[in-house]
């Protein structure tokens, strides 16, 4: 029942449709849109008719197909809205999500699914995948290979099918769209039940890195940004049965040798490291931020490195998206932000919209504070709920997902331009704005010197650190 249970969860989690597929009713055609499907990848029309390309019509209007905050052209703080945001559509939940969970089967039949993973239906929902980002506005999206290709029956065959469907992706993003970033899906086939780079099988490890080699030779092909590495199944149930130190020294190891292949095929993405705590293992190095970060430097892996953080996977590891932003940032780390929100209720990866403002507001300050994200930027690592199935539905999730970035980015910058936040900061930190202070930054001042001075001044006078003024400060920008 566990077992079971983990499994259904990830697959609810990553929405990941491959073997479930041909449980699914086939609703194709849809024809009273006129439209063609069949076993070509040949869809006469459009994948969307009626939604208009998304436009920006400000905070008064009642059009749930506009943007209400994101005005990608106007500029804060001197950087246009769309080089702050950069917003990328993720493949597998917008187009392989199915809206399955632990307890119920799927409830997305989108009028273009046939019910099959044929190759003909993974190029013809690559065609939706791009009127669906040219209608909302964007020009990145994001990608795992096994989302867009269907797994072969052998790795030759599955490299196959991924060069069809990425040759067409390549011609329908014309000059204007690329990946933001790719991945290799390493964590669906049973082969990888022990992991993938930290498998406890050497053909298992061969495989991933023949799959990653891949994956990163078409992220390179499309014009891709970044390239994402997600622990997944690389973790350990138990430390009974599992060597934990040899398991990392293999994922140091692999990671090495994707930086080395990236530099050989001039591939100048950068490697980005997705921090998460839990589902479907247990696995240590990359806890969060701080505790991958740790792991990228002992084994010498700082500098050809950055991480992704996902908002969702920070609640997960008890901490909050803006801890994980700032620790990642501090640390020279911040590189990419999948944005979404967890549900403060359910426990697992339920990977929403985040649409909270005060909560975009504080990942905006730390973007602002970064100098923005590029070559990073937001992927939406973000679903529809079980309870959303209309073709619309994606607009509107997508929509409100940007709007809530983009207030959060004005918000922000409402904040930064007010200056009343900073100062009272800074006046918090002003005793070390002294003589002495000064010599403790500077790392002089020793522990004698440090015992003459608190003999001399006695008992220190502690003041009001100002949490109810911040507060109230931070609530007048929303
Ligand atoms: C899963 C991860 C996944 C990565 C890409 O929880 O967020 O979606 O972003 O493999
Ligand atoms: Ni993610
Ligand atoms: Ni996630």
């Amino acid at each position: 029942m566990m077992a079971t249970k983990s499994v259904l969860l990830l697959l609810l989690c990553l929405n990941v449709v491959l073997f479930l597929v041909n449980a699914a009713p086939s609703t194709c055609p849809a024809d009273n849109l006129g439209s063609k499907c069949d076993e070509s990848d040949d869809w006469k029309g459009e994948f969307f008719p009626g939604i208009p390309k998304i436009k920006y019509e400000g905070p008064t209007t009642n059009n749930p197909l506009a943007f209400k905050w994101y005005n990608p052209e106007e500029k804060i703080l001197g950087k246009k809205m769309k080089d702050w945001m950069r917003f990328s559509v993720a493949f597998w939940h917008t187009f392989r999500g199915t809206g399955g969970d632990p307890f119920g089967a799927p409830t997305k039949f989108w009028p273009w699914e046939d019910g099959t993973n044929s190759l003909a239906m993974a190029k013809r929902r690559m065609r939706a995948n791009f009127e669906f980002i040219e209608k909302l506005g964007v020009d990145l999206w994001c990608f795992h290979d096994r989302d867009i290709a269907p797994e072969g029956k052998t790795l030759e065959e599955s490299n196959k099918n991924l060069d069809e469907v990425v040759a067409l992706a390549k011609e329908l993003q014309g000059t204007k769209i690329h990946p933001l970033w790719g991945t290799a899906q390493l964590f669906v086939h049973p082969r990888f039940m022990h992991g993938a780079a930290t498998s406890s099988e050497l053909g298992v490890y061969a495989y991933s890195a023949a799959q990653v080699k891949k994956a990163m030779e078409v992220t390179h092909y499309l014009g891709g940004e970044n390239y994402v590495f997600w622990g997944g199944r690389e973790g350990y149930q138990t430390l009974l049965n599992t060597d934990m130190g040899r398991e990392l020294d293999h994922l140091a190891r692999f990671l090495e040798a994707a930086a080395t292949y990236k530099k050989k095929i001039g591939f100048n993405g950068t490697l980005l490291i997705e921090p998460k705590p839990q589902e479907p293992t247990k696995h240590q190095y990359d806890w969060d931020a701080a505790t991958t970060a740790n792991f990228l430097r002992k084994y010498g892996l700082i500098d050809e490195f950055k991480l992704n953080i996902e908002c969702n996977h920070a609640t997960l590891s008890g901490h909050s998206c803006h801890h994980e932003l700032e620790t990642a940032r501090l640390n020279g780390l911040l590189g990419n932000i999948d944005a979404n929100t967890g549900d403060p209720q359910v426990g697992w990866d339920t990977d929403q919209f985040l649409t909270d403002v005060a909560e975009s507001t504080m990942v905006m300050l730390s973007v602002i504070r970064n100098g923005g994200l590029a070559p990073g930027g937001f992927n939406f690592d973000a679903k529809l709920r079980r309870e959303s199935t209309d073709v619309e539905d994606l607009f509107i999730a997508h929509i409100t997902g940007m709007d809530a970035l983009a207030r959060g980015l004005r918000n922000a910058a409402k904040l930064i331009e007010d200056g009343s936040l900073a100062e009272l900061v800074r006046k918090r930190y002003q005793s070390f704005d002294t003589e002495v202070g000064a010599k403790i930054e500077a790392g002089k001042a020793d522990f004698e010197y440090l015992e003459k001075k608190a003999m001399e001044w006695g008992e220190p006078k502690v003041p009001s650190a100002k949490q109810e003024l911040a507060e109230m400060i931070f609530q007048s920008a929303m």
